[in-house]
C-alpha cells in the first residue's frame, strides 16, 4: 500500500478546535480536538490531545505562547487558543488525516518562524498531536501501533516492534519543582534489574513508599514537589543521594543492580558562563569544579545516568564531562539539545552527551521531535521520551516512547494522577501486547562511545 492511498484511506480533517484547560499546577494550557471524515461508519473519529509546559526550560526551545497582561499571571492561552481555531482550523481543513508529515509541514509553514514565535509551540503541538490522536482513531488502532512507522509512513521507515520502555522515576523533586530547596532537580531511579515494565514500577513503588517514610523519621513534611517526588527536606544536595540509596536498601533491593540512581542536575537552572551556584551547599563552582563534583558522585553513588549535569551554554564543559564517565554512565541533553535535530548533530560532532532527551512541546510537533529521534539514533544516541513538570492527563507521549521504540521514559515521579496517567497507560499496552511485549531493560542506557 502506497503512502498516499494510506494516508487518504483514514479519510479527512473536517474541523480543528482547541479550548483553554487546565494543568498539574492549575495553570491555563491548549487542548485541541481534531475531527476526521472517516468515509465509512461510523462517519467520524474525534482525536484530542493537550500540551504540557516547563518550568526549568532551555533557551532555545520553541515559543509557548502566553498571553502577558494580568489574568493567572499572564499565563493564559487564549491567543494560541485563536490560533488553532482560526488559521490552523483553516488550513489543516480537508488534509489526509493520516499523512502526519504533511499536517506538521504545514503547520510550520503557516507559522514560518525557526521557533513558532507567531502562533506558539502550544498551539502547533495541540493540533499535531491531537491529528495523530485522530488518525489512529480513524485507524483503528491505538496510537503506538500508528505511529510504528515513525513519521513517513510505510516505505520510508521499516515497521519498529512497540518497545516497553525502562522508566526513570523521580523519587525526590528538587530546583524549579521545588522552590530550590536544593540545587539539583531530578533524584529518580531506573531499575535495570527488573524483568518487565509492570515490574519497574512495582519496585519503583517500594522505593518510593520507603522514601516516604524515611522523610517523615527525618522530621519532614510528607509533601510532594511538582512531579509528585518528595519535597527535598535535606541539609545539602548529597544528602538527597544517601537518603535515596537508604531508601532503594530499606525496600529491598541491591543498589546499582536491581535499582540505580538517575538525576537531573538541570545545571543552566544554576549556572551560566561557566559559574556555578549551589545555592544549599554554599559554593560556587566553575565547570572543572562542577565535573569534579559530579564524578565523585558517580564514583561513590550507583548513578546510571546523569542529565543536564552543564548548563546549556557550556558545551566543551559537556563534552568533557561526557569523555570522562560516557563509557559507564548516561549523559543526557535536555536544556542542551531541546529536541533538536541540528543541535543533536552538533553536540555529537563535540563528543558531548550520548543520549538525548526527547520533549515534543520543545519544538512544536511531532514529525520534528521524530526528526530529532532519527539524528540522535544516527549519531549513536540512546533516547528517553519525556514529560514537562506541568502536565495533565494526557498519555501521548506514552505511545510515541512505545511506538517509536525509544527505549526510556520520563514522567516525573511515582504519584499524583498526571504522572500516573502516563506509567498506567504503559502498563495497559504491555499487558495487550502479552507475548508479544518486550521490555527494554538496561540494554537501551546511553554509552559514550555507543555499544556495538
Ligand atoms: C526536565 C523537565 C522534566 P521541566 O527538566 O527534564 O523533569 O522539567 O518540564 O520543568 O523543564
Ligand atoms: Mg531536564
Amino acid at each position: 500500500m502506497s503512502d498516499s492511498r494510506q494516508a487518504g484511506d483514514l479519510g479527512r480533517i473536517e474541523q480543528v478546535h482547541a479550548r483553554r484547560v487546565w494543568d498539574s499546577r492549575g495553570r491555563p494550557t491548549v487542548e485541541a480536538e481534531v475531527t476526521v471524515a472517516t468515509g465509512r461508519a461510523p462517519g467520524r473519529v474525534v482525536g484530542r490531545a493537550i500540551v504540557p509546559a516547563g518550568a526549568s526550560k532551555g533557551r532555545r526551545e520553541a515559543l509557548e505562547l502566553r498571553d502577558g497582561g494580568g489574568p493567572f499571571g499572564g499565563l493564559d492561552v487564549q491567543r494560541a487558543v485563536g490560533h488553532v481555531n482560526g488559521e490552523i482550523a483553516r488550513a489543516l481543513a480537508g488534509m489526509p488525516a493520516g499523512d502526519q508529515a504533511a499536517i506538521d509541514a504545514r503547520l510550520i509553514e503557516l507559522d514560518g518562524t525557526p521557533n513558532k514565535q507567531r502562533l506558539g509551540a502550544n498551539a502547533t503541538l495541540a493540533a499535531s498531536m491531537a491529528a495523530a490522536q485522530a488518525a489512529a482513531a480513524a485507524a483503528g488502532r491505538p496510537l503506538y501501533e500508528h505511529l510504528a512507522h515513525g513519521i513517513g509512513g510505510p516505505g520510508e521507515v521499516p515497521r519498529l516492534p512497540p518497545l516497553l520502555p525502562l522508566p526513570q522515576i523521580q523519587i525526590f523533586g528538587g530546583g524549579a519543582h521545588a522552590g530550590r530547596r536544593v540545587d539539583i532537580q531530578d533524584f529518580m531511579v531506573m531499575c535495570p534489574g527488573a524483568a518487565s515494565f509492570a515490574q519497574a514500577l512495582e519496585w519503583t513503588a517500594e522505593v518510593y513508599r520507603h522514601a516516604g517514610v524515611l522523610m517523615r523519621e527525618r522530621g519532614a513534611a510528607a509533601g510532594v514537589a511538582d512531579e509528585g517526588g518528595w519535597w527535598p527536606a535535606f541539609d545539602s544536595n548529597e544528602q538527597a543521594l544517601t537518603a535515596l540509596v537508604q531508601a532503594i536498601e530499606r525496600a529491598g533491593f541491591t543498589p546499582g543492580e536491581q535499582v540505580a540512581i538517575a538525576l537531573d542536575i538541570a545545571a543552566s537552572d544554576f549556572g551560566e558562563h561557566g559559574r556555578y551556584r549551589l545555592g544549599l551547599d554554599g559554593r560556587e563552582l566553575t565547570s572543572d569544579g562542577l565535573i569534579e563534583l559530579l564524578l565523585r558522585w558517580c564514583e561513590r553513588y550507583p548513578i546510571a545516568s546523569i542529565e543536564d549535569p552543564l548548563a546549556e551554554d557550556d558545551l566543551e564543559a559537556f563534552a568533557r564531562f561526557t569523555q570522562a564517565v560516557g563509557a559507564r554512565v548516561q549523559v543526557v541533553g535536555d536544556d542542551l539539545l531541546v529536541s533538536d535535530a541540528a543541535l543533536v548533530r552538533a553536540a555529537a560532532g563535540r563528543g558531548a552527551a550520548n543520549t538525548v532527551l526527547l520533549k515534543p512541546n520543545q519544538r512544536g510537533t511531532l514529525t520534528e521531535t521524530w526528526q530529532c529521534w532519527q539524528a540522535a539514533r544516527a549519531a549513536g544516541y540512546a533516547g528517553i521520551v519525556s514529560a514537562r513538570s506541568g502536565e495533565t492527563e494526557d498519555t501521548t507521549i506514552v505511545d510515541l516512547a512505545i511506538g517509536w521504540g525509544v527505549g526510556q521514559l520520563k514522567v516525573g515521579s511515582f504519584a499524583r494522577s498526571e504522572r500516573m496517567a502516563k506509567w498506567n497507560a504503559a502498563l495497559r499496552i504491555e499487558q495487550r501486547l502479552g507475548a508479544a511485549s518486550r521490555f527494554a531493560g538496561a540494554s537501551v542506557l546511553g554509552r559514550n562511545p555507543p555499544a556495538q
